[in-house]
């Protein structure tokens, strides 16, 4: 197995998004409980976003939702975010809070609800023109409840038009990531349910679109860290949504569910290629923190992914490889195994002393009294998504 420092130069490759809206108040369908500092405005969202990076030099960017994170100046948001020292990273769209979504929006019969959600869209692209961001992503809460509700196939193909649209907007440097979702908020049908149909989608428009892959997306005991190896093989893995989920679509800290999960499909990241500087596949976190306080539980976040790669690129694979050929099965999966065990939590403390940051970094947040200033000087903080 390779030695901690061996791959040590690899973890300054890491960088993962934050999601702006893990910075509201957000819940349940039946109570959202407020939590003391909770932002009120865009601004404190990514002044938020940037404590986590100053502590953890992990998270160098903030993923944005329209409308949920309007302002009158995107450019000036921007500069506003370098001044703290984040990027403003994905824009992410929203055709699910107005009316007239109600029975779909880019698959929608009526044309002119259709080319609402398509001005949308645009509108997103004018917004990245602004802040520079790379990717626009589209999560389509589409769908039905009953059998016959819709036409399946017509929605399929009105899906596959609206998008072209959009595309066609998309800058050269820009990307589309498709994110798919297996059920909710409808209940029988899903308009882009699995990474199948994400891919049949994206595949139709071009180089520059992508599916994105959400670890909450799936059904109990889906194999995901095959659909990752599948994915990075075909060269279509966009994006990543890291969260973790006990039943649903939970969204709770990465890697507090099942952290041998994430291990398996960071693995297969690294060994696909999906890791690292010279890669284009984006990492980001799309989680809620419903009952926990949101920056220490995006600072743990991001370090239980820092954790689980470093774990993976201590997977020796070249003695993997010699296991799998000679077929030695529990020789293979000792190896694999070997790596998962291994634990890094106190090198990576060294590490990140090396690099100029604290050891530990939950407590140095803990200790440096943001938590207590925004919960004085914060009044009102919103509910993430329904402030704008
Ligand atoms: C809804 O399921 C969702 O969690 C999707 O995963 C999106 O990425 C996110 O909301 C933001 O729109
Ligand atoms: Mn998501
Ligand atoms: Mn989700």
């Amino acid at each position: 197995m390779p030695t901690f420092k061996e791959i040590a130069p690899r973890l300054a490759e890491q960088a993962i998004e934050l999601p702006s809206w893990a910075f509201g108040n957000s819940g349940t369908r039946f109570k959202v409980f407020g939590t003391p500092g909770t932002p009120r405005t865009p601004q404190e969202k990514i002044a938020d976003a940037a404590q986590v990076n100053k502590y953890t030099a992990l998270s160098p960017s903030v993923a944005i939702h329209i409308p949920w994170d309007r302002v009158d100046d995107y450019s000036a948001l921007r500069s506003y975010s370098q001044d703290l020292g984040v990027e403003l990273g994905t824009v992410n769209s929203n055709t699910f809070q107005d009316d007239e979504y109600k029975y779909g929006s880019l698959t929608h019969t009526d044309a002119a609800v259709r080319q609402k959600a398509i001005d949308h869209h645009f509108s997103c692209i004018d917004v990245m023109d602004a802040t520079g961001s790379r990717d626009l992503k589209i999560w389509l809460a589409d769908g039905t409840n009953y059998p016959g509700q819709g036409d399946i196939r017509g929605r399929q193909d009105r899906l596959a038009d609206s998008l072209a649209k959009i595309y066609a907007r998309i800058g050269d440097e820009q990307r589309l990531v498709l994110e798919y979702k297996f059920f909710e908020p409808a209940f029988y049908h899903t308009d882009i349910p699995d990474w199948g149909t994400s891919y049949a989608q994206v595949s139709a428009l071009g180089d520059r679109a992508l599916v994105c892959l959400d670890t909450g997306h799936h059904a109990p005991g889906t194999n995901i860290e095959f659909i990752v190896m599948q994915l990075l093989r075909l060269g279509k893995l966009g994006s990543f949504d890291f969260n973790s989920r006990f039943y649903a679509d939970d969204d709770l800290i990465v890697g507090a569910a099942d952290p041998f999960q994430l291990f398996r499909i960071l693995f297969e990241v690294v060994r696909g290629g999906g890791y690292g500087a010279n890669s284009d596949v984006a990492f980001m976190l799309d989680q809620c923190h419903n009952v926990e306080d949101k920056i220490p539980g995006q600072i743990r976040s991001v370090l239980n992914v820092q954790e689980m790669t470093a774990r993976a690129l201590l997977v020796d694979s070249a003695a993997l490889s010699a296991a799998q050929d000679a077929g030695d099965v529990l020789g293979a999966n000792g190896i694999l195994m070997d790596a998962f065990y291994t634990d890094v939590r106190a090198d990576l403390a060294s590490w990140r002393v090396s690099r100029g940051i604290a050891s530990d970094p939950m407590a140095a947040y803990a200790a440096s009294g943001y938590q207590e200033k925004i919960a004085e000087d914060r009044v009102g903080g919103v509910q993430a998504g329904w402030g704008a």
